[in-house]
């Protein structure tokens, strides 16, 4: 096999980190095959912008499409592509929706790691193939300690949480059971104007945006208090790259080291918005009231409460920084100013944006 081949097969490629993940490895110069479901609508928006026709001459980003439930699928794409670097980013990645669906959310998330490795193992490509898993900070759970970092124990709080131990598990035991180059990023939460939705720091800014614009009365949040360590995902991915590049296979924790309460988060974004709001109330009746007008901006609804919730994460970046030369760049600050910027943009532009 020449030594400058350079195949990367992304898992996950029309989610949030896939779309930043892909840029980063056609500026480098790989040749990228993505998977993608099979969709009764367009879900490839965000990578609309790399998007190459089947056509198109000398073609570097291919889209196969696939499901990691579907073994046979898997090793038909791993067998035809061939991949140095394969990145599994793909996942039911919504941790309420876990406790809804969570023999899925198991079987994609944990069992499909389990499908891929196999099928590099099946096809014999073990020293060829170099495996990215995106594991995550949902693991460390229950708090066991602060700064959680590459050996605090786990302790996972979610569905999600658990299909995600699994996955982290069964990649260690192929690279120690069969000398894979497989490694684990233990991500802190990261996020970007390409964050899905329904993730809080994505819903705020849409709802900052729209209630700012005119076109959304209020904002519904569940639990305030919990605190995440928030990151700026294309800084993220770069790191996930970094891993792979390394003589060794590890594991590493990515993060900023800082963390923020939901509720600081949605003040900084309301606030950014030009429609501060002060916060009055607790539990179920906290409420975010307008500063200039007393008018409830946002407020909180039981329903987005979590059966067990993971209160506090806070990461120890060391590991990365010492051995791969990684740190993140972006203040959550300015990420939060970024995303209200990007979702006032869009809305702005949006001929009709219908309210929540
Ligand atoms: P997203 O939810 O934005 O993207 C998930 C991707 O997985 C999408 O492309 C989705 O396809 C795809 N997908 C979902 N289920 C399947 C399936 N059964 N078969 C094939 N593809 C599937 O997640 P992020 O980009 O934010 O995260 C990437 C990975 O990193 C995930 O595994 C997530 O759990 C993990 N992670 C994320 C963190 C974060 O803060 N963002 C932190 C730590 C880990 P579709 O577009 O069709 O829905
Ligand atoms: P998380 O992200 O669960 O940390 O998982 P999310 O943004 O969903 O929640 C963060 C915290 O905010 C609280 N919260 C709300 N969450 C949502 N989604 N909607 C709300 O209205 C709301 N109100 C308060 C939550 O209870 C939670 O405490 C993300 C995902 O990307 C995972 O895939 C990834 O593994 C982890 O980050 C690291």
């Amino acid at each position: 096999m020449p030594q400058d081949r350079k195949v990367a097969l992304i898992t996950g490629v029309t989610g949030q980190d896939g779309a930043y993940l892909s840029r980063l490895l056609l500026e480098k110069g790989y040749e990228v095959h993505g998977i993608k479901r099979r969709s009764s609508s367009f879900n490839t928006g965000r990578i609309e912008d790399i998007y190459e026709d089947p056509h198109t001459p000398h073609q570097r980003f291919h889209l196969h499409y696939g499901d990691l439930t579907d073994s046979t699928n898997l090793i038909r794409i791993v067998q035809e592509t061939r991949p140095t670097e394969l990145y599994n980013l793909a996942a039911q990645s919504h941790v309420q929706v876990s406790f809804e669906t969570p023999e899925y959310t198991a079987n994609a998330d944990g069992i499909g790691t389990l499908r891929l490795l196999e099928a590099i193992r099946i096809l014999g490509l073990e020293k060829e193939t170099r495996f990215y898993q995106a594991s995550t900070s949902e693991m460390f759970g229950m708090v066991q300690e602060v700064p959680q970092r590459e050996t605090t124990p786990f302790y996972p709080r979610s569905p999600y949480g658990a299909a995600k131990m699994y996955a982290y598990w069964i990649t260690i035991n192929y690279r120690e059971a069969y000398g894979m180059h497989a490694s684990n990023g233990i991500l802190f939460n990261h996020e970007s104007p390409l964050r899905g939705e329904t993730f809080v720091t994505r819903k705020i800014t849409r709802a900052a945006a729209a209630i700012k614009l005119g076109r959304q009365e209020k904002l519904y949040l569940g639990n305030l208090d919990a605190k995440r360590d928030w990151g700026h995902a294309k800084e993220y991915a770069r790191g996930m790259w970094m891993m792979l590049q390394q003589d060794e296979a590890d594991d590493y924790v990515l993060a900023t080291g800082e963390t923020v309460e939901v509720r600081e988060f949605a003040r900084w974004v309301f606030e950014d918005a030009g429609i501060p709001v002060d916060f009055r109330g607790e539990g179920i009746d906290e409420k975010g009231y307008c500063q200039s007008t007393g008018k409830v901006l946002i407020e909180v609804d039981p329903r987005y409460f979590r059966p067990t919730e993971v209160d506090l994460l806070i990461g120890d970046p060391s590991k990365a920084k010492q051995r791969l030369g990684w740190s993140h760049e972006t203040s959550v600050r300015e990420l939060a100013r970024e995303m209200l910027e990007a979702d006032l943009a869009v809305m702005q532009n949006a001929p009709i944006a219908k309210a929540d």
